[in-house]
């Protein structure tokens, strides 16, 4: 299986199936494009119409996407695993990644993901203000159903994988988060196939102006 992803440091949506294939230690050829550059316009070409990383190549199988990445994991090498197992968790998991995926413009926007960047707050938008509120309340109404884990659905899944960049931007922008959700924050920091990115991510030396606010 090849990955091909942008820059470690900006790419939030490369991260989601990246995070998803460490963690479960799926066996996979990581392959990196650097963003906005002519290097990356030319052999996307050969990829995939979207222009946009990730994508993932598997027997022949070209997907882009993060989400049809993700769906396609975990039926094919996850047994099901990247999901809740229970049909009410699992359907809920998917409503917040679909809400992931297709919202929150105004933190994608004003809270670019940048892990290099120094912990510090920013002034945010009243809609971002609100996106924010929101974001927490899914983070504390799955948190407070699964006491029993360390993940938004107890065991780790293809939710977290899809917040992670989320819990990067509340990091490094120092938002302000109930104690339950500070605790979650610190674990998703702290797991290991994110230090591996983290650390890859710091050691890039690309510089994304428009993403450093
Ligand atoms: N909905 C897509 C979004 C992919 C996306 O926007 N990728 C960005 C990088 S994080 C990209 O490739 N940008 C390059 C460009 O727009 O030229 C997904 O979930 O994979």
């Amino acid at each position: 299986m090849q990955l091909i992803i942008g820059n470690k440091n900006y790419s939030s949506w490369s991260l989601r199936p990246w995070l998803l294939m460490e963690h479960f230690s799926l066996a996979f050829e990581e392959r990196q494009l650097w963003l906005f550059t002519a290097q990356m316009k030319e052999e996307m070409q050969r990829f995939s119409p979207s222009l946009k990383v990730p994508v993932l190549v598997d027997n022949g199988l070209t997907i882009w996407d993060s989400l049809a990445i993700c769906e396609y994991l975990n039926d094919q090498y996850l047994e099901g695993k990247g999901w809740p197992q229970a049909v009410a968790d699992k359907a809920l998991a998917r409503s917040i990644c679909a809400e992931m995926h297709a919202g929150f413009f105004a933190v994608r926007e004003e809270m670019p993901m940048n892990v290099r960047r120094a912990i510090a707050p920013i002034t945010l938008s009243e809609q971002a203000m609100s996106e924010i509120t929101r974001i927490i309340a899914i983070f504390s109404q799955c948190l407070d159903a699964h006491p029993e884990g360390d993940y938004l659905f107890g065991e780790f899944s293809i939710a977290d994988a899809f917040f992670m960049p989320i819990v990067i931007r509340f990091s490094i922008y120092q938002i302000e988060v109930p104690r339950s959700v500070e605790q979650y924050l610190d674990r998703m920091l702290n797991l290991p196939a994110y230090k591996t990115w983290q650390a890859d991510a710091m050691a890039e030396k690309a510089v994304i102006e428009v993403a450093e606010v």
